[in-house]
């Protein structure tokens, strides 16, 4: 059992009437380390993850949802990234890099592992994770500013009834993805839902059911990160773009050749197939902001 909770120094917000002041603020990214499995220092298991990850971020300029292999059994490392269709080619690419980046750091020998950043989403494992739904670990956040007392039903009310709105028509989204919002008391209401898209159109409804049955409706925001789905909502803060490019999304989901620089050849001695050293973008210039909620991994059973 890993709980993990990160609190950086507060900020101070513009503060809405219909919440109180946050006290609290905490990184924007939650890991998952996956327990006790390990891989050895210097095993072929650690070369194959160590040169998949990288081509992640080179990927993530083109499209917004990937996943790749690399290495024989019993060695294969299989890996996929998800970001938000509105934060783009220039946002994915950097999210991603932070995210590779952040995941050996935290995780540095651990056969799986996940990371949930506010853009993007990013797992390894030596199984494969292609089409394949997962609920579980999961993390969940919540905005540490409190609803007005006197307003916490209604408010409650309508994110439960805007979340379950999306949760419906997400599921049903070729993209699998979709925004919400809605009017409360004065202040605006802005969710969002995402399943990675290679999902069946019920295995993002089961998903996203789930971490709806999650979601901490009293909080003036919050979140629900599964491995295969997320979904988030925030009072008054317009946390993501208004342009959402579906084509960046799913431009990678329906090829089936994976690219020429990853192979699954034999990667046990030093790799020459994959110079993903030269191919990865620099890395990004800032960081990304909306950095608000407190942290908490939640380990179902
Ligand atoms: C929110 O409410 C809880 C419970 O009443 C309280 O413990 C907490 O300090 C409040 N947080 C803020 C930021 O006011
Ligand atoms: C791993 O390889 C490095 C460089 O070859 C070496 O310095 C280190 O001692 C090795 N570590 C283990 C645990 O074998
Ligand atoms: C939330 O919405 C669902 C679906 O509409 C409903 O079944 C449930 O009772 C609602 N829960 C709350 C606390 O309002
Ligand atoms: C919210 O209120 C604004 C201004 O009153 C209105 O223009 C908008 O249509 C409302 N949005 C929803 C989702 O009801
Ligand atoms: C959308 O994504 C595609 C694929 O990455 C890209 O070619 C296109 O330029 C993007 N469109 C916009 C408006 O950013
Ligand atoms: C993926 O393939 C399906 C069926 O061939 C097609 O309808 C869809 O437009 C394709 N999506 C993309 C992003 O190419
Ligand atoms: C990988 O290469 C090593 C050393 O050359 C060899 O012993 C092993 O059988 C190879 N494995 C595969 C799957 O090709
Ligand atoms: C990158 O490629 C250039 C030209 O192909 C080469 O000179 C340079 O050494 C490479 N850098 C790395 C880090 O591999
Ligand atoms: C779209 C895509 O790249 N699919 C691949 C995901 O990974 C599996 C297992 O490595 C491949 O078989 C798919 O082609």
């Amino acid at each position: 059992m890993i709980t993990t909770l990160i609190f950086l120094p507060s900020l101070l917000l513009i503060i809405p009437s219909l919440i109180t002041i946050p006290t609290t603020k905490a990184v924007d990214f939650f890991t998952n380390c996956g327990g006790s499995l390990t891989y050895t220092q210097n095993s072929s298991y650690q070369t194959n993850l160590r040169n998949l990850l990288p081509t992640l971020s080179t990927q993530a300029s083109t499209s917004g949802f990937y996943n790749t292999s690399l290495g024989p059994f019993p060695n294969r490392v299989y890996a996929l990234y998800l970001c938000r269709p509105d934060v783009g080619s220039r946002g994915c690419n950097q999210c991603v890099y932070q995210a590779q980046t952040k995941i050996l750091q935290q995780c540095p020998t651990q056969v799986w592992a996940v990371i949930w950043c506010d853009e993007c989403m990013l797992r390894f494992s030596n199984t494969p994770l292609y089409r394949t739904m997962q609920v579980s670990p999961r993390a969940v956040s919540s905005n540490p500013a409190n609803v007005t007392r006197s307003l916490a039903l209604i408010f409650s009310k309508v994110v439960n009834d805007t979340m379950a709105g999306l949760v419906s028509r997400v599921g049903n989204d070729p993209a699998r993805f979709g925004t919400e919002e809605a009017n409360v008391t004065g202040s605006k209401l802005y969710a969002l839902a995402q399943c990675t898209p290679d999902l069946s159109q019920g295995e993002c409804d089961t998903c996203l059911r789930v971490a709806m049955g999650q979601l901490p409706i009293m909080q003036s925001g919050g979140r629900v990160m599964q491995p295969s789905c997320n979904m988030r909502f925030e009072l008054d803060d317009n946390f993501y773009g208004d342009y959402f490019n579906y084509t960046f999304l799913l431009s990678a989901t329906n090829s089936t050749t994976t690219p020429s620089s990853v192979s699954a050849t034999n990667t046990t001695t030093t790799p020459t197939s994959v110079s993903a050293t030269n191919t990865t973008t620099p890395p990004p210039t800032s960081e990304p902001t909306g950095q608000r909620d407190v942290g908490m991994l939640i380990h179902p059973n």
